[in-house]
């Protein structure tokens, strides 16, 4: 009998996690790839997060994803790979937005969405005839694509491997995002008994949709929140605020099984204050009530750093928390990604800082901000993240809420835990001149905070 061909699809990472791996979710873009895969071949994952990666292994081939922060121990496992002779092929956001770059460590790249390609890619290579690039033009209203394989994750310990995508694609086109430019500027939708379909295989209970905007188009978003309710299921999901303008999306989505939201408000001021996502005609304190209220935990994550930002954003944005009373509040570092207006504006600005991709996180500075300098904006972001975090702040937002107290606490305490925990940032400014910063006028408790820190 001829032997199967053995493909292992790599999830790459500097380091292992611990006990916290079990929160994690597994990777939804592998499972994909793995869907797309004929079945004639054997497929092994390796989720480095998790385990080692079997370097000595016997395959035919690997694919190996990667956000921009994980490019640089991607293309340390390509290398390996290739140097025994093993065709290593790059695919998801970095390689998408940086073919060349991927190039020069994979034998082949996949530009966009796997689904299109993969099987004609993988016959090429069999026939020997592998091209250097595979690419997929997002299209149509309609978003076609297998049920991610669950199977592939055997033995693994994750959150949940209930995880799928109803749609891709976004209008919004924020400057920081990457979503508009590769998944297209409308939102495609599955079909929605194809969706309810494949939750009807779930066995447990909690399942994460991972679209950008689940509930971006409310008329195709509807059917499946209504499908959703017969199904028992308890879920999380992204959204932007503007969908709590109407009560009855908020109690079908309550309805639907609904645990947790995330979206983005991204700034207390300035031109993204202002953006069509963010801006309604009712306040988003309003409107973060009306989803807590469901019994919904909302989390809401905000950017520093615009250009708009000056050092008076971190105090504004902590009162503005404190008004708003989301669930939980994320708080980020702008971060120019490769293949975004963003990166584009700073790079012709000579802004950026470096190219070191591992530290493109969202959790370091990697740009010249206009108004405050990068060790103010990275000091100013850890003191805020932490003061959201202190006790009272965090009872007074668990109380806020009518329901879901133990869910609420419990988000908190694991997010508490990483917001004291993470300084991996500092690291570039242990050399630096660090002056105190300048207080905010009147001095308030972030900026009494940022002292502290720098004292
Ligand atoms: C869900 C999600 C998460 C989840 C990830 C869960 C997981 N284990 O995968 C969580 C919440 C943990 C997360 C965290 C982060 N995320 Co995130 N996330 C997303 C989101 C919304 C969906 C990702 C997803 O699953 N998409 C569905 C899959 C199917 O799409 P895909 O990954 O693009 O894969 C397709 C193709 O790219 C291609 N492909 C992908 N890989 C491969 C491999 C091969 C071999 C082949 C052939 C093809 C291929 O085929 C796939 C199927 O079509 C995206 C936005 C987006 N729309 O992609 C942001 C996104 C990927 N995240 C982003 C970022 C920045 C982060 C963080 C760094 C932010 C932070 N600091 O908090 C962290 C990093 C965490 C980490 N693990 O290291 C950025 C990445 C930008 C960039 N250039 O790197 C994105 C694009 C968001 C954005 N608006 O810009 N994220
Ligand atoms: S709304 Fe979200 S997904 Fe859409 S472009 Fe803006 S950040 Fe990206």
């Amino acid at each position: 009998m001829l032997k199967r061909p053995r493909l292992l699809l790599v999830y790459p990472s500097t380091h292992k996690l611990g006990w916290v791996r079990r929160f994690q979710l597994p990777s939804l873009s592998l499972k994909l790839v793995a869907a797309s895969t004929p079945p004639e071949w054997d497929i092994v994952l390796a989720d480095e997060l998790h385990e080692e990666i079997p370097f000595d292994g016997d395959f035919d081939a690997v694919g190996i994803t990667a956000m921009t922060h994980q490019a640089v121990r991607a293309y340390q496992v390509a290398d390996r790979f290739r140097s025994r002779g093993i065709p290593v092929i790059l695919g998801g956001m970095h390689a998408t937005v940086l073919p060349d770059e991927a190039l020069q460590h994979a034998d082949a790249v996949v530009i966009g969405e796997a689904e299109p390609v993969w099987a004609q890619l993988l016959e090429d290579l069999k026939g020997g005839r592998l091209a250097p690039r595979y690419s997929s033009v997002p299209s149509g209203e309609k978003l076609v694509i297998p049920w991610a394989r669950r199977d592939i994750l055997a033995g693994k310990k994750y959150l949940t491997t209930q995880t799928l995508q109803a749609s891709r694609g976004c209008p919004y086109d924020c400057p920081f995002c990457t979503v508009t430019p590769y998944f297209g500027r409308s939102f495609r939708y599955r079909d929605t008994e194809d969706i309810l379909a494949e939750m009807r295989t779930f066995d447990r209970k909690l399942t994460v949709i991972l679209d950008d905007n689940i509930l971006g188009d409310p008329e195709r978003a509807r059917p499946i929140l209504k499908g959703m309710a017969g199904l028992g299921l308890r879920w999380g999901g992204q959204a932007n605020l503007r969908f709590a303008e109407d009560p009855e999306l908020v109690r079908l989505l309550a309805d639907s099984g609904c645990i947790g939201i995330f979206v983005g408000l991204e700034s207390v001021a300035g031109s993204q204050a202002n953006h069509p996502k963010t801006g309604s005609r009712y306040s988003q304190s309003e409107l973060i009530k009306r989803v807590r209220d469901a019994g919904i935990v909302l989390e809401a994550s905000m950017i520093f750093g615009f250009d708009d930002h000056d050092e008076g954003v971190f105090e504004s944005t902590i009162r503005y928390m404190e008004e708003c009373r989301p669930s939980i509040p994320t708080f980020h570092i702008l971060t120019p990604y490769p293949g975004t207006a963003l990166y584009r504006q700073f790079e012709q600005e000579g802004r950026l800082l470096h190219k070191d991709w591992q530290r493109y996180d969202h959790n370091q500075v990697v740009f010249r901000p206009k108004m405050m300098s990068p060790e103010r904006l990275y000091r100013g972001w850890v003191a805020a993240r932490r003061e959201v975090y202190r006790w009272p702040s965090i009872f007074s937002r668990v109380m806020a809420g009518n329901s879901a107290y133990f869910t609420n606490l419990a988000y908190n305490c694991l997010r508490r835990g990483g917001v004291y925990g993470d300084d991996a940032g500092m690291q570039q400014f242990q050399q630096a001149e660090m002056p105190l910063p300048v207080d905010t006028d009147p001095p308030g408790k972030v900026a009494e905070n940022i002292s502290r820190e720098t004292s």
